[in-house]
């Protein structure tokens, strides 16, 4: 039988990532072609115009945009529901995605991971440390100087799990794999519910495949995640040239 859903996306970006535990939260089956968006051929770019992942396929729906996604698999299958009830904290909810998808994205993936980790590794590129610098010192503080803000003492942020706790925790997931350890004395929230999230079973189940997709090149990542059980698709729209995207040219 084939699966209701099929998710492109590589296991290391935290946009992927979101979708993946919402998923895993809500017990759907899914297959996953685990490409890095550079890596896609001419139909990733029919599927994806701005040629970014993560992209759901469902039958002849095609849906992008990880927030987009995860509001779709919550209205469709609401139980366990990943947005607050109450209308204030669904909005409250909603800005703290956002600002995890826009300003954490800018900095954790563009001004950290991508510098340390994927200009070096599939672009053989020398990263530029003053970027990195102003990303782990001065923005990356800053924002978590508000996150802190937000974050009760305990527990998630409006009581279960919701897409916002999990927004914190796939984003900063991707600054712990450029080994950035979040200072639990200068940001003790933050600290706490990165250590409550990366222990739900969701979380766990992916960093398995995250860390083995970080340790293997691109061309080998299917094989070995496959080795370890993960669902991955017989088809794949990568390729073995990476090209830049279409919306940033750094
Ligand atoms: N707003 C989009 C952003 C997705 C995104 O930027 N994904 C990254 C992967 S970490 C990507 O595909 N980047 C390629 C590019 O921008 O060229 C979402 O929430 O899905």
């Amino acid at each position: 039988m084939t699966n209701r859903y099929h998710l492109i996306g590589n296991y290391v970006s935290p946009y992927v990532r979101k979708v993946l535990v919402c998923m895993e939260l809500k017990g759907l089956d899914y297959t996953i072609d685990p490409i890095a968006p550079f890596v896609g051929n001419e139909r990733f770019s029919q599927l994806s115009p701005l040629r970014r992942i993560p992209v759901l396929i469902e039958g002849d729906r095609v849906l992008n945009d990880s927030s987009v996604i995860c509001q779709y698999l919550d209205e469709r299958h609401p139980q366990p529901s990943l947005y607050p009830s109450d209308i204030g904290d669904r909005a409250q909810a909603r800005w703290i995605e956002e600002y995890c998808d826009t300003w954490l994205g800018d900095v954790v993936v563009w001004g950290m991971f991508f510098q340390k980790g994927v200009k070096r590794y599939v672009f053989g590129e020398e990263p530029d440390e003053a970027i990195i610098a102003r990303a782990r010192d001065e923005q990356l503080p800053v924002a978590l100087d508000y996150l802190e803000s937000l974050l009760p003492a305990d527990g998630f942020l409006f009581g279960e799990p919701s897409v916002a706790d999990i927004s914190i925790a796939s984003f900063l997931r991707n600054a712990a794999f450029v080994r950035y350890t979040v200072d639990a004395r200068r940001w003790p929230r933050v600290a706490a519910l990165l250590e409550r999230a990366w222990a739900l079973p969701a979380f766990r189940k992916l960093a398995g495949l995250e860390e083995k997709s970080m340790r293997s090149p691109l061309a080998e990542q299917r094989k070995v995640l496959m080795e370890l059980g993960a669902p991955v698709s017989a088809e794949t729209l990568g390729t073995s040239v990476p090209r830049r995207g279409v919306m940033r040219l750094e």
